[in-house]
């Protein structure tokens, strides 16, 4: 049996990374055979929100974005992380069969605090209750961006580790999964550094009007003129115009790019297209959210329902773990 799972922070608005990179493979899933767990890491979000208004108001946001983007709760188990305690029990059984060493391997955590992000041990410690997420439903696929790679292969070790030392079969090995292209695996941010709710670089995937014009505005470009032959793997704008286009047309732009000359497209027109493009994207799926979220009380109890159903899930493993080391 295959069981599909994975999570978003409520850290912030979902962007274009988020999107392309996860959730949008996470809605795709729906259609394969097999089990479907997405979760609201809200646990997760406790190492950066330390607002309680904020984190609730990030959970529903999250929520109605996933159902506006497709999600259906009928068909996925979709829940609110903290609905489901066993995942805290598991960490723990973890975290005692994990070395420091390999977390002070975490990429993720080196990128954080080299951008002057405080390290608390929950920010340390990530990889391992994002292990106990993974392990504590038997998930078998994970899908998720490249920068979440590691930290499925240290669940692998964890599960490894622990199987090892009890002499049981308690976790099955999971494996991740990428979006089908490089370009959807790591999006960029504005400043061409991977997008990233905490580092400020990210578009919200419902930004509109103005604001959408703006923030395209403040995509990372340079002086060169429009007649200049430039290289399109230089042009960051490129990158952004890869996520929403057609392979033909993403050619045709980049070759116009390449050749420079008198009709060749300046900055300003990719920023046209790109708007275009976003806004064709977007556009139903955003109307759909104002009125999913104009509902708290339907999006709570939804994720109620579908705490329900992990929990239940959950406490099955958590009982085998705990029989495993003798906890029981
Ligand atoms: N830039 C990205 N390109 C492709 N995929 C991405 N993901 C995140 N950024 C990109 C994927 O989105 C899923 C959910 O991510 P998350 O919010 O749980 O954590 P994250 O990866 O740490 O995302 P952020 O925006 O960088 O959050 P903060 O700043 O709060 O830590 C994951 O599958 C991730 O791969």
């Amino acid at each position: 049996m295959t069981t599909f799972l994975s999570g978003i922070q409520p850290s912030g608005r979902p962007h274009l990374g988020n999107y392309f990179g996860a959730i949008r493979q996470h809605v795709d899933s729906q259609e394969e055979e097999g089990e479907h767990y997405f979760f609201i890491a809200d646990y997760h979000a406790l190492t950066s929100v330390q607002d309680a208004d904020s984190l609730r108001a990030n959970v529903r946001e999250m929520a109605a974005t996933y159902f506006a983007l497709g999600l259906d709760p009928e068909r996925v188990v979709f829940f609110r992380q903290s609905d489901v305690p066993q995942v805290a029990e598991i960490t723990w059984l973890l975290s005692c069969v994990t070395g420091m060493g390999l977390l002070e391997r975490a990429h993720s955590f080196k990128d954080k605090t080299a951008k002057g992000i405080k390290p608390s041990v929950g920010l340390f410690t990530y990889p391992i209750l994002m292990a106990s997420d993974i392990l504590a439903y038997d998930s078998t696929i994970v899908p998720v961006g490249k920068d979440q790679v590691q930290h499925v292969e240290m669940a692998q070790d964890m599960a490894g580790h622990f199987n090892a030392a009890f002499g049981s079969q308690v976790f099955v090995r999971p494996e991740y999964r990428l979006p089908e292209s490089e370009a959807l695996a790591k999006v960029p941010g504005l400043d061409g550094e991977k997008m990233s709710k905490s580092y400020g670089n990210d578009l919200w995937v419902f930004e509109s009007g103005k604001r959408l014009k703006k923030a395209v505005g403040r995509i990372l470009t340079d002086s060169r003129e429009p007649s200049e032959p430039k290289d399109p793997a230089g042009v960051l704008l490129l990158d952004f115009l890869a996520l929403f286009l057609e392979d033909t047309e993403l050619e045709d732009w980049r070759n116009r790019i390449r050749e420079g000359g008198q009709d060749a497209p300046g900055y300003g027109h990719l920023k046209v297209r790109l708007i275009e493009a976003w806004e064709e994207t977007f556009a139903p799926a955003r109307q759909r959210f104002e009125e999913y979220l104009a509902d708290p009380a339907a999006l709570d109890s939804t994720l109620a329902l579908g705490a329900e159903r992990a929990r239940e899930r959950a406490c099955i493993v958590r009982d085998r773990a705990y029989r495993a080391c003798g906890l029981r």
